[in-house]
């Protein structure tokens, strides 16, 4: 059977209910309702099997960096798979595109991370970490450091060891997560928990609680502390510029491992090749994911620093997936580093687009529904409120106003996801100035509609 999207749409969506369990979806409420189903893709813009062209504004689920429609992409992994589709690198084997992948990251990557581990995506990649981290300390003859130490709110992939390394309360929730020996400690998130505090005095005292926490538990027994130098899938999450020098003071003082989940902020999203250099962290691990390949195939890794990697070589270390450095992957993912280089795709979102949407977004700051309009290179996000002066969270549901704003927003065809009730926008770092007026056009559209539906439901409310 071949369904293309000649097919009716109604077709589509009751063979898609009928049988397609959705990630993060009340799969029983979306049959019902039926999903949008998207057809094609180029450069920024996404179609419907209706015909409708909406605005990316997630660069799918951040990780189009390149933009679609990259045919270079489409001949490389074709040209691979007519070489070499599949050979694995586990027992004493190596082949080209994984090895020159290897190298290529290492070069692009600051410091001494040398050394890659490679994972399909990125939640493998930190169930890697997690085993690596500990391996490293057993190795060194210090095996009780082995606590990994993490944020609420973070978001570090959806498998057993990804999941409890992320701090989401809705997946700790549901099938006996987080496994023992990871501990979680605040987010910096000002905006949403920092009182009457500085912004700077607050993002210092979130990245004390790392201090606090480690002498609680016992340096001795603390293997690494890991975090996403911003906070994509918490609701793009900017640290205070205070944050991240106190963390890696506390890191460099006990001596604990330092990684850094870059599955998001990597390959440009910051402005720089990893989020890392745009804070200035000094990183032991990266794991990487998504922009790698800019999603065109499914790849991910680890990005290991010297040391690390010296000490895990003494021994086996028993641990690979089948996919590790998949060949047609990673000469997608060679192809697509050699067009974010070469077309200087990163300078330009640091030096052009970025500083651009900032103040185009900025601008969305003196709506009425709005607490504040924040960005870091090419992410960024709102934060609803009823009332702007106070800060003030909803009285209703917390992600009942975001999730009728999301709706207005796919309404108005430009995807703009919520996160609570926060919205957020992470585009292809190819986006241009004048898309960017016409997302932001959009998005003041949604916001007006959004607040004209809660002032008619009653909606306005604060919680107490
Ligand atoms: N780390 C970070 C920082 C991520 O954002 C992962 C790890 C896991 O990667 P994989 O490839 O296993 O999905 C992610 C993924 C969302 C959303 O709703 C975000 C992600 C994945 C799915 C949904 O924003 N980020």
């Amino acid at each position: 059977m071949t369904l293309t999207n000649i097919a009716p749409t109604a077709e589509l969506q009751a063979l898609d209910a009928a049988h397609h369990m959705h990630p993060f979806t009340a799969n029983g409420a979306l049959g019902k309702k039926g999903a949008r189903i998207i057809t094609r893709a180029e450069g920024v813009r996404l179609t419907d099997s209706e015909g409708a062209e909406l605005i990316d504004g997630m660069a799918g689920l951040w990780c189009v960096n390149i933009g679609y429609g990259r045919s270079e992409l489409a001949e490389a992994a074709a040209r691979q798979m007519r070489e070499l589709p599949y050979y694995n690198t586990f027992f004493q084997t190596s082949h080209v595109p994984a090895l020159q992948l290897a190298a290529k990251l290492a070069e692009l990557a600051p410091g001494d991370l040398n050394h890659v581990f490679f994972a399909g995506s990125g939640s493998e990649a930190n169930d890697t970490n997690l085993r690596m981290v500990r391996q490293y300390w057993a190795l060194k003859g210090q095996p009780e450091r082995c606590v990994v130490i993490s944020r609420r709110n973070g978001y570090h992939g959806s498998t057993m060891g990804g999941g409890s390394l992320g701090g989401m309360a809705a997946m700790h929730a549901q099938g006996g997560l987080p496994i023992p020996g990871i501990v979680h400690i605040d987010q910096p998130y000002w905006y949403g928990e920092g009182g009457e505090m500085s912004p700077e005095d607050f993002g210092r005292a979130r990245a004390q609680q790392l201090e606090e926490k480690i002498l609680e538990l016992g340096p001795e027994t603390v293997a690494a502390f890991i975090a996403e130098p911003v906070q994509g899938a918490g609701g793009v999450i900017i640290p205070p510029e205070s944050y991240w020098p106190e963390i890696q003071r506390i890191v460099d003082k006990y001596g604990i491992l330092l990684i850094a989940d870059e599955v998001i902020t990597g390959f440009g999203r910051l402005g720089h090749w990893f989020g890392s250099q745009s804070y200035g962290i000094r990183p032991h691990i990266m794991t990487i994911a998504k922009g790698l390949s800019s999603g065109y195939q499914p790849i991910g890794g680890s990005i290991v620093c010297d040391e690390v990697a010296h000490v895990i070589g003494q021994d086996e270390f028993n641990h690979g997936y089948t996919y590790s450095g998949h060949p047609v992957a990673a000469a997608v993912a060679l192809e697509n580093l050699r067009i974010l280089e070469e077309e200087g795709i990163i300078a330009r979102v640091r030096e052009e687009t970025a500083p651009y949407l900032a103040r185009a977004w900025a601008s969305l700051g003196d709506h009425p529904l709005v607490g504040e309009a924040v960005s870091r290179g090419m992410m960024a996000s709102l934060a609803l409120t009823p009332d702007k002066a106070s800060r003030a969270r909803f009285a209703a549901e917390p992600g009942t106003a975001g999730y009728i704003c999301r709706e207005f927003s796919f309404g108005n065809n430009l995807v703009m996801r919520h996160v609570g009730d926060r919205m957020i926008i992470a585009p292809p770092l190819v986006i241009t100035p004048t898309d960017i007026d016409e997302l932001v056009t959009r998005a003041r559209r949604t916001l007006d509609q959004t607040h004209a539906h809660l002032r008619a439901e009653g909606m306005l409310k604060a919680a107490a």
